[in-house]
């Protein structure tokens, strides 16, 4: 269960957990038109703090964009009323949910006229995929659902209604007594998890699906900057399932998900079924980077 805090922030006044309400004609409840963000915000000596931003603002600025959604805040607007649920919760440490979505007014799908919303929901979160799956690894499904076809949806936003085929591939996969589910593309190659973006080692080469067909994750970039940095070599190319399967070392990044490796895969474990070394030094840098451990990173941190 969620645990709750005491406000949020809901169209630029902050209201209580218990009251933040919407009408049941709320538009986007009913066709899904609507994009959200995950944040984290971290404990650091120097108070909280919250990673990567600006990025994520953009991004959810990018995804309205693209739905064609006007917030009626600008992003300096939205920054700040982030960084304030933050405080006025009182947070250490959380998981932070910006939500902007097509308000009551007109129904049917043209929703002219329609106000803009939007929401900040601040809660506590631990490891997305267990404690026991950041440090050992979790093991996956690939899915018999397949990813969204790029003229379907649009997968450079992250559109509220998208999840819906990413919670089927969730369900399918904890049904089979997974952990996760691993997704490919229309064309069969892997593309992502319901929620994270995938790597995976061979020969200490780290490789990542190309962003076609996969959300653009801030963790996947961040990623990448920090192989760049440790002379890991990076290919973001297509492979498919098998090749994951015979890959040295896999694992998971998104914000919920953090760095959370994968040991197995359709039963299959990966290299010798524990996370590898180029995993966990990359896993070790990230916890480092987020706790405002590593100053050359510095400037992926927003102080609360
Ligand atoms: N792919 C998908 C489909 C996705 O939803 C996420 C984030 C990512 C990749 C990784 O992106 P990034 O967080 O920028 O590194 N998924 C969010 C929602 C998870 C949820 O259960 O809710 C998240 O991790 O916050």
């Amino acid at each position: 269960m969620l645990s709750e805090t005491k406000k949020i922030w809901m169209d630029g006044t902050f209201v209580d957990w218990a009251d933040a309400n919407i009408h049941i004609l709320t538009h986007t409840l009913h066709y899904g038109t609507g994009a959200f963000e995950g944040i984290r915000c971290y404990k650091t000596k120097k108070g909280p703090a919250i990673f990567r931003l600006r990025e994520h603002v953009d991004r959810l600025f990018d995804s309205c964009h693209i739905l064609k959604m006007k917030p009626p805040f600008s992003a300096k607007e939205m920054e700040k009323a982030i960084i304030e649920t933050v405080r006025v919760n009182s947070m250490e440490e959380c998981y932070i949910r910006p939500l902007v979505y097509i308000g009551y007014g007109a129904m049917g799908l043209f929703p002219k006229g329609n106000p803009i919303k939007v929401a900040i929901a601040v809660w506590p979160w631990g490891a997305y995929l267990g404690e026991e799956g950041i440090r050992n690894g979790i093991r996956v499904k690939v899915s018999s659902f397949t990813r969204l076809h790029i003229n379907v949806t649009m997968t450079k936003s992250k559109t509220c209604g998208d999840y819906v085929n990413s919670t089927l591939a969730k369900s399918e996969a904890v049904a089979c007594g997974y952990d996760e589910a691993l997704i490919l593309d229309t064309s069969g190659f892997v593309s992502e998890g319901t929620g994270q973006n995938v790597f995976i080692v061979r020969d200490g080469m780290l490789i990542t699906p190309p962003l076609p067909a996969v959300l653009e994750g801030i963790t996947r970039r961040s990623i990448i900057e920090m192989a760049a940095k440790e002379k890991i070599r990076v290919s973001e190319r297509n492979f498919t399932r098998d090749e994951v399967y015979i890959a040295d070392e896999a694992f998971f990044t998104g914000t919920a998900a953090e760095v959370t490796p994968i040991r197995e895969v359709d039963n299959r474990a990966v290299g010798d079924g524990k996370p590898g070394p180029v995993t966990r030094k990359l896993q070790n840098l990230f916890f480092r980077i987020v706790k405002g451990e590593a100053a050359a990173y510095k400037s992926w941190l927003a102080h609360v």
